[in-house]
């Protein structure tokens, strides 16, 4: 299996994050990158093919698909607009946000103070900007965009399903449109879900795109993106009432033409185990065989794991390749980009396994 990944993306390094009102060691680490990057390139049967991105690879155009171009402008000119302002070199942090209920909002970002403008961009406080943060995003959105076109390559050529996995780091699930939170700046799977789309200008139909989240985590990011559009369809397995708080509810099943394209199922925290998570993944594929997509998009979360440090599923070692064969038998070109996990221990095994699954 093909491996996309980029040095650039362990740039990102921010040295904490709040977390229940306390400042703490930055989670979502660049050592997360390097422990699944290895464990993948030391199979003993060397299944797993590690191909760098080729870092002048201009994808600005494939971001603007998804995302608005003042919010991506933000990402670029957020530090130095800081720094400028005497923020702290630590990274950009907002300190006040535009809740709902305090409407009305006429004033313009672009003229706002950089301390305002990150309140304006960002939802929660796990999201500092750093020096060297957008370096990083943008090279985690190329490992995606090229993991997809390589994706669509092999598609026309190979019988069985293909898979390739997009080492993305920051992740990407939790960003929308205009807005970073949860670690996410650049919503990477939303970015390849359009490049799938957009790959064969000629086609006759617009490729239609399955979205499988298995992150303990809901993709609020993901489901907004595409919440109108009956071109994708979004599913996600996730920790019911747990971050990122406000959406996720089985209620939410989309809006105007993308009715029934969205479909979440919530799991109790603390009790969820191997057997009642992949009941529940059968579930989320009997409605991906339904929808009946051209390409599954995978985001491969593995904080559901027992001892994850910030989460609580109680999933084990072996219970991720028996995920990875459940993926496979939908039988679809397959797509799967790294978001969360965060027991550094096991991270790499976990994330190997979804992948050994799959390829049987
Ligand atoms: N008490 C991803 O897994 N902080 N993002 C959570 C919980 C943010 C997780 C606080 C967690 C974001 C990609
Ligand atoms: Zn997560």
């Amino acid at each position: 299996m093909l491996v996309v990944h980029s040095p650039l993306c362990l740039l990102h390094d921010p040295p904490t994050e709040i977390l229940s009102g306390k400042p703490v060691p930055y989670k979502e680490s660049p050592d997360r990158l390097v422990r699944v990057r290895n464990a993948l390139s030391n199979d003993p049967q060397r299944k797993y093919e590690l191909t760098a991105v080729d870092d002048g690879l201009d994808i600005l155009p494939d971001i603007l698909r998804v995302h608005s171009e003042d919010y991506v402008f933000y990402l670029r000119r957020a530090y130095s607009d800081w720094v400028e302002e005497g923020g702290d070199k630590q990274g950009v942090l907002p300190e006040s946000f535009p809740h709902p209920k305090l409407p009305p909002y006429k004033l313009d970002p672009a003229k706002m103070s950089a301390i305002a403008r990150a309140g304006y961009y960002c939802f929660d406080l796990s999201c500092p900007i750093t020096e060297d943060t957008f370096e990083a995003i943008m090279a985690s959105a190329r490992v995606a965009v090229r993991a997809a076109q390589l994706l669509v390559d092999g598609t026309q050529s190979t019988a069985a399903p293909h898979g390739i996995f997009a080492l993305t780091r920051p992740p990407g699930h939790h960003a929308g449109t205009g807005v970073c939170g949860g670690y996410c700046y650049l919503n990477n799977a939303a970015i390849a879900v359009r490049c799938l789309q957009d790959a064969v200008p000629s086609a006759a139909a617009k490729p239609r795109v399955a979205i499988l989240d298995i992150d303990y985590h809901h993709g609020n990011g993901s489901q907004e993106i595409f919440y109108s559009d009956d071109s994708v369809f979004y599913v996600s397995l996730h920790a019911e009432g747990d971050y990122p708080y406000f959406t996720g509810s089985s209620v939410e099943e989309g809006e105007g033409s993308g009715v029934k394209c969205n479909l979440n199922l919530p799991l109790p925290q603390h009790t969820t185990g191997n057997e009642q998570y992949l009941a529940t993944l059968d579930l989320a594929g009997k409605a991906i065989s339904d929808y009946s997509p051209d390409y599954l998009v995978v985001s491969l979360g593995v904080d559901t794991y027992k001892d994850d440090p910030i989460c609580c599923f109680n999933l084990t070692t072996p219970c991720y390749s028996r995920i990875g064969a459940r993926i496979r038998e939908l039988g679809l070109p397959t797509l799967f980009l790294f978001e969360g996990g965060y027991c550094m221990e096991v991270l790499g095994e976990n994330v190997k396994g979804v992948l050994d699954g799959f390829i049987g």
